[in-house]
This record gives C-alpha cells, structure tokens and sequence, in this order.
C-alpha cells in the first residue's frame, strides 16, 4: 500500500535531479539568512554557485550538535520568527537543549512523511492508533500525531501515561496500532502478565511502530511474539523534523529514507570522509526541505550503513540497515570497543530473560550487567541460576570479547526510566 506512489517510486534519475534543485534552494536560502552558514561558507571559500551536482555536497561544512547548541536558541532559524509555528527541542544530558523550529510547511510536510510510513507498514485509516509516546517538547508525541491523523486514524494521544490507563484505553477503544518506545512495550507486556491479560487473546493489536532508541532484532522478535502482532522499526531526529525520516515497509529488511526530503551520506566517524555504499559508519543527514530551520551535513552519531539492493515493495527511496549504536555510545572496556547493542542481542537470545536490563561500569573497567528473568525464569533454584549466569557469562564473552559479570535479578526490581531507557550507567565518567 502506498500514501504518495508517485513520489515513494518516483525513478532514481528523477528523484537526484529534484535532490539537487532541493539542495541547490536550501544552500542558497542559508547562504541569504543565516549567519552560522554565510561563514562558513566564506571560510571554506564555496558559493551556493558551487553546487553543480549532487557529488557536490561534499564541500559544504558539517553541522554538528555542538553547532546547535551554540546557536541556541535561535541562531539557526531561516525565517522571520513569526513564520516559525512549533517548537521542538531534542535534550543531551547536559547543558542547553538544541532547540528545533518548524514553519507551517514543515509541520504540515512532517506529518505527510509520518503518513507515508505508517501506511508503508499496512496501516489505514480504519486502525485504532494509541500514541503512547510524550507529548510536549519530545517530537515521537505531537510529529506522529498529526501525522497518523491524516491517515485518518482515530489517534488516542495517550502519551507516555500509567500502564493502568493504556490497557483501559486499549480495551476500551479497541487499539490496533501502536507507538511506542521498545524498552515501554517489553516493561509494559510485564504489567500485562501481572494483571493477567494475555496480549495475543485480550488486546486488538496488529501493528506496532517503536523507535526512538536503539533496539536489536530479538528485541523486536520478542515485542512480536509477546503481542502477536507485526513491529517496525521507525527512526528519526528531532533535528530533522522527529518521527517519520525512516521507516520498515512490509518487509522489515531495513528502513526507507525519503530521500526526496533528506541527502543520506555515510561517513568515517573519525576521518570524516565518505564511505562507499554498504560499509558501516556515520549516518550524515541534510534536510532537502526543511523550511524554518534547514540543517546541512548534520553530524547524526548513528552507525549504520545503506543497504544497496532495492527493495521488494517497488519503492526507490533506499534503505539503511538497524542502527548498531552512536559513535558516542561505544563502550571501551579494557582497550576493547563494543556497542551496548552487542550485548542486548546476547541477552534477548535467552527465553529466560525478562524486560529490563542495565550495564554497570565502574571502577578499573569492571562491567556488571544486571539482567531481570521472567518469572518462569526466577524459578529460585540456585543450580538453575547459576548455570544461566554461566551460559550467559560465556556467550557474551564470545560477543564482546570481554567477561563481564552477571547479576540475575526478578522480574520488576530494575529502575526503569520515564522515557528512553537509560541502558548503560558509566559510574567511571560520573
Ligand atoms: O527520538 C525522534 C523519534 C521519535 C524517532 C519517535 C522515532 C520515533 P530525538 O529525541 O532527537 O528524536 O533522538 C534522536 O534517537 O539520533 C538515534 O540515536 C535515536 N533513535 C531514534 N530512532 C531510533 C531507532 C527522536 N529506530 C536519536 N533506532 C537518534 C535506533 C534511534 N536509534
């Protein structure tokens, strides 16, 4: 099923050539109205003349989050003030957030990019969409409301809310569809069995979307099988407009970007320098239509790479693989480098493990990771458990090259955060 067929098949050739024109207007609209650019560009010593082709965008400056944050709070804004319509922020841990403006255009363009993917994934206007991501500064609650709304779908902005509440909604109103954070849909199928509803019998779901942190393969088998229902994998910044640059079509090999909107390039981390199609690396982003507050060669942190081959489902914007981990997330364990993820795709392999994990790193590199059971899994015999801890120990240790320590723990005795998991605690960093 397609939202804009026209536009998600629209041939390689045609869809480079509207690349470039977009581009061309965009680095000429920075170049007239804000400042930041104008310097850079004359440091570098480029005119929006110089972008002849699409190769091209390799001479314009990075933006990176340090950028924004040093423009904040309106440095970066390419319109008069009274054009912008929405502001969204997007927080670090520290310090100032990066403060994202949206004109009318860009709120209406968002929500037609947010309505193209969820119809990607099978949803209509006939489905029940329970938002249950926040509302307010956060774009996974207002940018996929209004999008989900004009598919049509009757949207309960439920927001993050108590689990108490989302099942009465859920039943009530007979959801279908879902947004939701994959670390609240694992803690949330824990307050289901508590409650006694079984997921796959009690509830209406068929379709669920998670995003907004990183999530492994098991994790979405495991959130599919709880459920029985069919998730995908969403992705998006706020610096890019939110939810809706990237998502999973049918056939969950890889998220679509819309390319008409966004430059995709993959650089080293570390060299910056492009990487050919298909190996793994940074994911750079430069916004094609952003009105209110373009952002050229935004440094993203992702790690990820293009998926080159196109996609069965007919359309040509390409796909990027699962992202593995931010170039500031890597882990460095005894001069040995790894990604939280690594660990998650051990731990989600063990049908024994429950909801919620947390990695602790303290002292001369000492990783503890602490790892709630199910509670068949929790069955008290100690030989049992000290036979997973083992197991476990062991094939981390074959996946991360490092022996951590293994703490199992019942179900529900882990902290769990009011919104993105906090997965990775760095008590040598604090
Ligand atoms: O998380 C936007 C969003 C809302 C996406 C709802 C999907 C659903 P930020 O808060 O600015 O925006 O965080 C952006 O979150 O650079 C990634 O590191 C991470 N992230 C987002 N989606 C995914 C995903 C929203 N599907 C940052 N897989 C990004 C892995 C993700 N990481």
């Amino acid at each position: 099923m397609f939202w804009d067929q026209e536009s998600e098949t629209i041939t390689r050739s045609t869809l480079q050539q509207l690349q470039l024109k977009r581009l061309q207007d965009t680095v000429q609209r920075v170049a007239q109205r804000v400042p930041f650019y104008r310097d850079k560009f004359k440091k570098l010593g480029i005119t929006p003349a110089d972008i002849k082709s699409l190769d091209d965008v390799r001479r314009l400056p990075f933006t990176t989050s340090a950028d924004l944050r040093a423009n904040y709070p309106d440095g970066l804004l390419a319109v008069e003030r009274d054009e912008a319509v929405r502001l969204h922020t997007s927080s670090g841990t520290t310090g100032k957030p990066k403060a994202i403006f949206f004109s009318r255009k860009d709120v209406d363009n968002a929500a037609e990019l947010i309505a193209r993917s969820l119809v990607m994934t099978g949803i209509t206007k006939k489905d029940v969409f329970q938002n249950m991501m926040s509302y307010g500064l956060f774009t996974g609650g207002l940018v996929m409301h209004y999008g989900a709304e004009k598919v049509g779908c009757l949207v309960i902005p439920s927001g993050p809310g108590t689990s108490e509440r989302q099942l009465m909604l859920m039943q009530d109103f007979r959801t279908t569809a879902v947004h939701i954070l994959p670390s609240y849909a694992l803690y949330f199928a824990g307050f289901l069995e508590q409650k006694g509803i079984d997921p796959r019998k009690d509830l209406a779901l068929r379709k669920a979307c998670v995003g907004a942190e990183p999530h492994t393969e098991e994790t979405r088998r495991r959130i599919e099988q709880i459920y029985g229902c069919d998730v995908y994998n969403s992705y998006g910044l706020t610096e890019m407009n939110g939810p809706g640059i990237a998502f999973e079509c049918e056939h969950k090999a890889g998220l679509h970007l819309w390319e008409d909107n966004f430059i995709l390039e993959i650089i080293h981390p570390d060299t910056g320098e492009p990487l050919p199609e298909g190996q793994t690396g940074e994911m750079v982003l430069t916004s094609l239509k952003r009105e209110a507050m373009p952002i050229l060669r935004y440094r993203t942190r992702d790690i990820t790479s293009i998926i080159p081959e196109p996609c069965k489902c007919g359309r040509t914007h390409r796909r990027f693989a699962r992202i593995t981990g931010r170039s500031d997330d890597m882990l460095i364990i005894r001069g040995v480098n790894m990604f939280p993820q690594q660990i998650e795709r051990v731990l989600m392999s063990f049908p024994q493990v429950g909801r919620n994990y947390v990695i602790v790193i303290e002292g001369l590199d000492d990783m503890t990771i602490k790892v709630e059971l199910t509670a068949a899994g929790f069955d008290g015999q100690v030989e049992h458990l000290s036979a997973l801890q083992k197991q476990m120990v062991e094939k981390l240790k074959a996946e991360t090259w490092v022996r951590p320590k293994v703490e199992l723990v019942p179900a529900g005795s882990l902290p769990v955060a009011e919104g993105k998991a906090k997965r990775v605690i760095d008590k040598r960093s604090l």
